[in-house]
């Protein structure tokens, strides 16, 4: 079954960007109850234990319905959560390569990206995430509600940004703006690169 995954980094290696009280009631609070809520919608059906978090993001309709909301919200948290984490650094990290050349014929600069981005993520409603994925060979932004990531209907993740209250409320309070504006400073853009890569 599926375990939470360590931090690539201390809880206070993200400041001042992200606080690590944050940190900790994200990664061992909420990431921890996505873990065990899929694993309980999951135990005893046998067919999807051995199956990867991508897997399953792609197979919902295969989980028995009664439990397909559960499976969808929980395993959603799970992928999109060890995502994140991933996609954050303490180091200082450059765009470069062929996601500087993808990025740059879909949106002209990184910056224009980002601002697409950003305003995806304010005009979110309630809780989600904003994407950059590919689909269909291209590059796109999107946004989903709750725990619903890209995999669910194809896409392929390459950044994706929670937007939940939850990620910045303690250090931004209810200016999600703000907390998007700057969480662009902590971007893992190597490990973005390694999903373009594999994406492609
Ligand atoms: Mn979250």
């Amino acid at each position: 079954m599926f375990t939470l995954p360590e931090l690539p980094y201390g809880y206070e290696a993200l400041e001042p960007v992200i606080d690590a009280e944050t940190m900790h009631l994200h990664h061992d609070k909420h990431h921890t109850g996505y873990v065990n809520s899929v694993n309980d919608a999951l135990s005893g059906i046998g067919e999807f234990e051995n199956m990867s978090i991508e897997d399953l993001m792609g197979n919902l309709d295969k989980v028995p319905e009664n439990m397909r909301t559960k499976v969808r919200n929980n395993g959603g948290g799970h992928y999109n959560h060890s995502l994140f984490w991933n996609l954050m650094s303490p180091s200082k990290t450059t765009l470069s390569g062929t996601l500087l050349e993808a990025i740059t014929s879909t949106f002209q600069s990184s910056g224009a990206l980002q601002k697409q981005m950003n305003d995806a993520g304010v005009a979110r409603f309630g809780s989600g995430w904003v994407w950059l994925c590919v689909r269909d060979g291209k590059l796109v932004v999107e946004s989903t509600p709750n725990q619903d990531n890209p995999l669910m209907d194809g896409g392929k993740p390459i950044i994706g940004i929670d937007v939940w209250e939850h990620a910045y409320y303690l250090k931004y309070k209810n200016v999600r703006a703000d907390y998007l504006v700057t969480w662009w400073e902590i971007i893992n853009w190597d490990y973005a690169q390694e999903l373009y890569s594999k994406s492609t």
